[in-house]
């Protein structure tokens, strides 16, 4: 007889802002269903079709069971299994003496893999920090936006998802929730059904651009200047709010002389669109408090994509929407909860701490980073990596150059994963992790306010263990005697949050594992009576702090790199500018290899549009070859006015071994920075497309 189905509670560790509660039902001791949990109000029972299959990732039968030694070559993926014990003593026998002999030769790499806070940078940011290990700038998502909220706001402040369901306006900015937060379209929804007009502000045709009201398809890179050319038309038409900018904003006539700069018919010309949507757009907006901007990580992958957020940031402060809990805007609400940091991290580990601390390397830079020879500058060649929570070798950008560095035979990698990615083929150990259903986490969100506990549902898969077990294990045989590496999962989840922040007052680890999530006590309209945390208190158009750094203190439109006013050399031989967004059935390179997701995405496209096609000779469902100096991928063509004119679509990000040519779209993405935050510019990037014979 088969035991009874059961449900377990659990949280979805994706790199999403909606952070569903999930309910698990577990038979003989296996996953067989994930399903929404209909009492987390955020959740509302619905999960996305990715996670509705997160049972099917649980026990697909490519996990990783055991740890695996390499036999092959680098990247050839030839592995053999091995005991735990002989992993672990592998490893401290490689890590030990670089450890000993130049601690930042060591590099760690990962990123939000699951969002989890004790699987994340737990134990695994204490190791590294007890060794001395080079740092590594988390940087490849959202590092822009939240620069430029920094500098504006003081901090990424901003409006509840759940009032834009009050919303009079919403812009969609840079943002495709269709695809990549479901729960915020439902509020849209809801607010269009209330009357709400939808505006998408996208260079392509997402499944969102099309179910809104209006789709502004501008070229990408150039949303600082539609920002600057609405500020111009709401001061000229006065559809501002003087007291609000009197009381809470700082360097109001300097923005305005800047955004005069930025008169609609230039705005026009710099963004390919109608010199009429730009004064509408500003009218629109300018109509109401209750108006809101969902603003989204799209539009800040590019050369100018923090001075973009910084212009777009100033528009409710002109027209007063803070004053409504329906106005205003969101970026993201990850900064909200009050995390304790330093308990998790453990920063005062560092051997030089707070003064001298080991170098930074950005994860953007990976490719160079790996090649570098090492020198007085740079410091000592990264010797030793070790990979957990990310798959370097499929999304980060100029990826010839990351598979170069990682194939270096002299380089020691390690890979914590739940199946052999295009990067553990690199590696020459791998240690297999547990999944969510497997582990104890907490979790805060980047699209709500609650914060959520995770308890296992299963055993772990196999010979599975946790992150934060693996780095203790190693920890162990290195012979580390730190006590704060070896801390249990459930006692760091217990001191992950300020539990005497007003935000929680009350609550403690307790409370949150038996309610399963708690809400944090938070105004509604957080910015109604100013309450910015910029040194001067005020919303700072004007800011004192980028002009000390030598930065423009207002903010600025900064053509792309590569862009026909930003090279036009580059411009001439590839003038095609592709974007690579995430495809609605993957998650980032997650998922790619579900074969019922996988199935639904068939293989890489590249959206282009008739004109581009016909001038090239592309058919509609031709293979395409896509390049630029950095490399090249084929793809099979979709012709269509979903792509504007000059703009390329590969929707992303495909594991490399499992697209027909082991490519993906990072081989022609570059490693250049953001002009604040040092984020990546994955769509900062020019190509040329021909069919292939
Ligand atoms: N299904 C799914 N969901 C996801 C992810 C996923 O891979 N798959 N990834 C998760 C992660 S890590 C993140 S960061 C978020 C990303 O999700 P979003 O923050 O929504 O950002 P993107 O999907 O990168 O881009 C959103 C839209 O911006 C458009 N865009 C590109 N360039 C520009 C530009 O210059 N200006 C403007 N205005 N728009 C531009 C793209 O065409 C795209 O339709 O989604 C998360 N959710
Ligand atoms: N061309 C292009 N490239 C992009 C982007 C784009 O839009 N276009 N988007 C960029 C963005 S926004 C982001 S955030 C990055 C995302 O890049 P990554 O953070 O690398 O995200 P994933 O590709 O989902 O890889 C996460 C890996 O972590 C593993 N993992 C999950 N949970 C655990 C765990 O508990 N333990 C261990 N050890 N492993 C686990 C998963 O199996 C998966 O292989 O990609 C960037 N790259
Ligand atoms: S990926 Fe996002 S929408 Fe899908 S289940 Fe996870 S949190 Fe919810
Ligand atoms: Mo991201």
């Amino acid at each position: 007889m088969n035991a009874p189905a059961e449900f377990a509670r659990a949280v979805c560790p994706h790199d999403c802002p909606d952070t569903c509660a999930l309910r698990v039902t577990v038979k003989d001791g296996k996953a067989i269903k994930v399903s929404g949990d209909p009492d987390h109000p955020p959740t509302q029972g619905v999960l996305c079709t990715k996670v509705t299959r997160y049972a099917e990732r649980t026990h697909h039968k490519d996990r990783l069971l055991t740890p695996l030694r390499r036999i092959g070559r680098k990247g050839e993926g030839r592995f053999e299994a091995i005991g735990w014990d002989e992993a672990l003593k592998l490893a401290a026998e490689r890590l030990k003496p670089i450890a000993k002999r130049a601690p930042e030769a060591i590099l760690p790499y990962s990123y939000a893999g699951t969002m989890g806070l004790v699987q994340g940078e737990s134990i695994a940011a204490r190791f590294f920090n007890v060794l001395g290990a080079s740092r590594l700038e988390r940087t490849i998502c959202a590092a822009a936006g939240a620069a430029g909220l920094r500098y504006t706001y003081g901090a990424s402040l901003g409006m509840h998802t759940e009032f834009y369901a009050e919303s009079e306006i919403i812009l969609i900015w840079g943002a495709n929730p269709i695809a990549s937060s479901l729960h915020f379209w439902t509020l849209a929804q809801e607010a269009k059904r209330r009357g709400a007009k939808l505006i998408a502000i996208d260079p392509y045709r997402s499944l969102t651009a099309e179910k809104c009201h209006q789709h502004i398809a501008l070229r990408p890179g150039t949303d600082a200047a539609l920002a600057l050319g609405m500020i111009d038309v709401l001061i000229r038409e006065h559809l501002i709010d003087p007291d609000y900018i009197r009381a809470h904003t700082l360097g109001f006539d300097a923005l305005a002389a800047r955004a005069a700069q930025f008169p609609p018919s230039r705005v026009a010309q710099i963004c390919g669109i109608e010199e009429g949507v730009v004064v509408e757009l500003a009218r629109a907006f300018g109509s109401t408090k209750k108006a809101s901007i969902r603003l989204n990580y799209g539009m800040q992958r590019v050369r100018g994509g923090g001075n973009a957020v910084r212009a777009i940031a100033c528009l409710p402060s002109l027209t007063g929407a803070w004053r409504e809990r329906s106005g205003g805007l969101l970026l993201s609400s990850s900064g909200w909860a009050p995390i304790d940091g330093a308990a998790l991290e453990r920063p005062d580990l560092l051997p030089g701490w707070p003064t001298k601390l080991p170098r930074a390397i950005s994860m953007n830079a990976i490719g160079d980073a790996l090649l570098h020879p090492g020198d007085e500058t740079f410091g000592p060649k990264v010797e030793a990596l070790i990979v957990y929570n990310s798959n370097p070798v499929a999304v980060a950008p100029d990826s010839a150059k990351v598979a170069a560095g990682f194939a270096r035979e002299d380089l020691f990698t390690i890979v914590l994963e739940h199946f052999q990615t295009d990067t553990a083929d690199y590696a020459d150990l791998i240690f297999p992790a547990t999944t969510q259903l497997e582990h104890l986490d907490v979790h805060k969100s980047y699209g709500h306010t609650h914060i959520m506990a995770n308890m296992p549902a299963i055993e772990p898969v196999g010979g599975s263990r946790p992150n934060t077990d693996i780095f203790r294990g190693i920890a162990r045989a290195m012979g580390l005697d730190e006590p704060a590496l070896y801390e249990t999962d459930e006692a760091i989840a217990s001191k992950a949050f300020h539990w005497n922040d007003s935000t929680l007052e009350g609550e403690g680890w307790d409370s949150l594992k038996e309610a399963g999530w708690l809400k944090l006590r938070l105004d509604d309209a957080p910015l109604a009576n100013g309450g910015f945390r910029t040194p001067s208190g005020k919303c700072e158009f004007y800011s004192e702090r980028l002009k000390q750094e030598g930065l423009d203190p207002l903010p600025d439109y900064l053509p792309p790199y590569e862009s026909a006013d930003g090279s036009p050399e580059l411009h001439a031989r590839y003038p095609l500018s592709m974007i690579s967004p995430p495809a609605r059935n993957f998650l980032n390179s997650s998922f790619v290899n579900i074969e019922s997701l996988r199935a639904a995405e068939r293989e890489p496209h590249l959206d282009l549009h008739p004109a581009d096609a016909a001038a090239r000779g592309i058919a509609d469902g031709a293979l395409v070859r896509i390049f630029n100096d950095r490399g090249s991928m084929q793809a099979r063509a979709r012709v269509t006015e979903r792509a504007r004119e000059g703009v390329v679509v590969g929707l992303s990000i495909w594991w490399k071994k499992l697209s027909p040519d082991g490519r993906n779209a990072n081989e022609v993405t570059s490693q250049a920075l953001t002009d604040l935050g040092r984020s990546a510019t994955f769509y900062d990037c020019l190509v040329e497309v021909e069919p292939m014979h």
